[in-house]
């Protein structure tokens, strides 16, 4: 997720296409039969009851409270039959409006049963609490399929069934907004696949430890969630009442004497990255208790003692690095570096000269002729270049552990060869102000739903088939256009966005212009006044605001910065500075010239493209398992269900389009056996003891459900939306009748 605290905007701005879920004409029947209704009141709140009379356009709707409202009848959507209260699959329900999914979600919800499909996808909603549904026995019933409700734990079973039978690797993606339960899930997941691995691979242990490092590295406390996992922008700058990465905390808590002596540490507050925000703590977390289970965890995954203190003394290097300072010298704003323990402590932990990396903090040599001179820096760009190298080192720190820790882990991946990759990916983000950080974020998004969307009709095409249903392919709205959109070469908003980050005059308007100019024939995209456009995504539709995009594009990380790296005689300075040499130099001969001075730097959003890239190919080579995470109230409490919040998410994840998806061919599925089961003895002529088959096709004869709403494989009745209804309303009267009859029976008796 992005830094920025926001609201999320109205929904208005969503495409009628994911509200339109059904079609209107079954309103007219249920007028007619005066069935149960969910009305929407002027509050714009949606409550179910029933219709007692019509006139013109306007309905009176007896609700549930026993008030009689009068509405237009175009505020009316068909509620589902009883028997489909509270549903574990929202598949099953035969109407798939807004307010029948909200309820559905929220009937569950209410019982802390926090899992529901959606089709093949999992929706978890945030408890914030903990509930009695997960542990040893769960995981016991689950592998002995004896768990039948949805839940995270069968998703990862699947992924484990799906990979040993058919020995391809499995994907879990978990997605949703911050805050909402995606790394909760994730490691329930990891829980379930480390059960399973239990004693065959030893390494179960060491996976679930790995958690508690990639937590106290890559997370941190945000107005949102307090335990958030973040960019690495966060390591300068924080909003207020947030935190940095814990770890910072953790380690000026729990380091001994003698490790804070040898780091040169302080308390936290002496530090300026960390005491900007006015937070240093987390409600009822012990920081220092933390410091030693992630001692403990880096011994379990192997981390060797002399990597540990050269991790804790990348950290406290950058500490140090955010109190250094600098005097103005001019009246240009030109600076030099104050020379004070600042520079000597962060110079000793990344073993350079301090007079170097003053010159690097205050100067960048430039090109002039033939020759190279320093040029001094104002206050902004220097606090920006030591901003830049604290953020990379640290950023290189975060990459280099999680090589280490599969390096570590590598011993079981041999066994066995395959793999089930775990996604904990941040979800699509609609704010008031969206910059640079959300287009990446909704880029990265569309990629998924592309992803998601082509693998759902592939599981849609081959239920039919393997069933002898003939079906024609369905459309639905692919999201390619707004990809081109955004990544198409050379004339996408990504090349346009280089170019012009490029291009010395260039700002924020001739940005936008450029994107009118050259861009305006796609449809997703909408030129706005001024420096703002908007771009038409499957979620909905987002205003970005181009203020410092081309900024945020550029790689903050001088070369200079890097020559120092080099220079240092920390192993892991020079590690991380080659690396990104490397990389650059490969750049760089791509496009014809080469030089350590001179080496071509990748933009933030050319990188970023190519990070999705890889990521995108390495899931194209699994079988996907989709969860969505819900978060059901900003307050981060239990028990609260805000309705509207939660359907914004649904729209937003493409959960309502992804059902949508399921269900355009038919929805409604039910083995034979169940369906003859069911509503055999509603059949007028019951003579000939018949097979399931035969029964469900006379039931559906009966009815007169014309051909062209139902399909008859070889193992289900395949329905078109609502047509269950009709036959299960005829059900339902029937056996009120049979209750009736009873009852008087039993009253002449007595
Ligand atoms: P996120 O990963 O989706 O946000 P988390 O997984 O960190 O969200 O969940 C936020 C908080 O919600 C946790 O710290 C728990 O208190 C609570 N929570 C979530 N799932 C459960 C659950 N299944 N049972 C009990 N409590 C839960 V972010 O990383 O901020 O996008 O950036
Ligand atoms: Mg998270």
């Amino acid at each position: 997720g992005s830094d920025q605290a926001a609201t999320v905007t109205s929904s208005s701005a969503l495409p009628s296409r994911v509200r339109d879920l059904d079609c209107d004409d079954n309103i007219i029947y249920f007028i007619k039969k005066k069935l149960r209704v969910w009305c929407r009141l002027p509050s714009g709140q949606w409550e179910s009851g029933v219709i007692q009379s019509t006139s013109g356009e306007c309905a009176f709707v007896s609700l549930s409270n026993g008030n009689v409202v009068k509405v237009s009848t175009v505020e009316l959507l068909p509620a589902n039959p009883d028997i489909l209260e509270g549903v574990d699959d929202l598949i099953q329900l035969s109407y798939l409006n807004e307010p029948s999914v909200l309820y559905n979600l929220q009937c569950r919800y209410s019982k802390d049963i926090i899992y529901s499909k959606a089709g093949p996808v999992l929706i978890a909603v945030n408890p914030f609490k903990s509930i009695q549904m997960y542990g040893d026995d769960l995981i016991a019933a689950c592998r002995q399929k004896l768990l039948d409700s949805p839940h995270v734990y069968a998703i990862a079973d699947a992924a484990y069934n799906e990979m040993m039978r058919e020995e391809v690797n499995q994907s879990i993606i978990i997605s949703g907004e911050s805050g909402a339960g995606k790394t909760e899930t994730a490691k329930v997941a990891m829980q379930y696949l480390a059960a399973l691995g239990c004693g065959s691979f030893g390494i179960e242990h060491e996976i679930l430890h790995t958690n508690y490092i990639l937590e106290a590295f890559g997370n941190a406390k945000t107005s949102r969630n307090d335990n958030s996992s973040r960019f690495k922008s966060r390591v300068v700058q924080l909003a207020d009442g947030e935190r940095s990465y814990h770890i910072f905390y953790q380690l000026c808590a729990g380091a001994s004497t003698n490790l804070k002596e040898r780091l040169n540490l302080r308390i936290a507050s002496e530090f300026k990255y960390l005491n900007q925000s006015g937070c240093l703590a987390v409600d009822g977390t012990d920081d220092a208790q933390k410091f030693c289970k992630l001692m403990e965890a880096l011994d379990i995954v192997h981390i060797c003692k002399e990597d540990q203190e050269h991790a804790f003394s990348m950290l406290a290097a950058v500490l140090w690095l955010g109190n250094i300072s600098f005097q103005v010298t001019d009246n240009e704003n030109h600076v030099e570096v104050l020379a004070d323990e600042a520079v000597t402590h962060a110079a000793r932990l990344m073993r350079c000269n301090p007079d170097e990396l003053m010159l690097a903090l205050s100067t960048h040599k430039i090109q002039a002729g033939k020759d190279r001179i320093a040029k001094t820096l104002t206050l902004q760009q220097a606090i920006d270049t030591r901003d830049a190298l604290a953020k990379f080192i640290y950023a290189s720190l975060f990459d280099w552990l999680v090589e280490q820790i599969n390096k570590s882990l590598e011993v079981g991946k041999r066994r066995t060869g395959r793999s089930i990759s775990i996604l904990d990916i941040y979800g699509f983000e609609s704010f008031q102000k969206n910059s640079f950080e959300q287009m990446c974020i909704n880029y990265a998004n569309e990629r998924l739903q592309q992803h998601f969307n082509r693998h759902l009709l592939k599981l849609e095409q081959e239920d039919y088939e393997l069933d002898g249903v003939d079906w024609t392919k369905v459309d639905f709205e692919d999201n390619q256009e707004c990809l081109n959109l955004i990544e198409k070469k050379p004339l996408g908003l990504l090349s346009l966005l280089d170019e012009e980050s490029n291009f010395p005059k260039a700002n924020d308007l001739t940005f936008v212009n450029k994107l009118k100019q050259h861009l305006s024939s796609n449809p997703c995209l909408k030129g706005e006044r001024g420096s703002a456009f908007s771009i038409r995504h499957y979620a909905g539709e987002v205003l970005y605001d181009t203020n410092g995009f081309l900024e945020k594009n550029r790689d903050p990380l001088h070369t200079d910065s890097i020559q120092l790296l080099s220079s240092c005689r920390s192993e892991l300075l020079q590690l991380f500075a080659s690396k990104m040499l490397n990389q650059s130099q490969k750049q760089a001969t791509s496009v014809g010239h080469m030089g350590v001075l001179d080496f071509q730097k990748q933009s933030v959003g050319t990188k970023f493209k190519g990070q999705l890239f890889k990521l995108m190919h390495q899931l194209e080579s699994t079988t996907p398992h989709f969860i969505r995470c819900i978060k059901p109230n900003n307050k981060q409490l239990p028990g609260i269900y805000e309705a509207d919040l939660v359907l914004q998410q649904l729209r937003c994840c493409g959960v309502l389009e992804a059902v949508r998806i399921s269900r355009s061919g038919y929805p409604t599925r039910m083995k034979h056996q169940e369906f003859a089961k069911r509503y055999g003895f509603l059949l007028l002529d019951a003579s000939a003891s018949r097979d399931p088959l035969s029964v469900s096709i006379a039931v559906l004869q009966q009815f007169n459900i014309l051909p062209e709403m139902y399909q008859i494989g070889y193992t289900k009745v395949y329905l078109r939306t609502g047509q269950i209804g009709a036959v299960e309303d005829r059900r339902k009267q029937i056996l009120q009748g049979v209750l009736g009859v009873q009852k008087y029976f039993r009253g002449y008796k007595a």
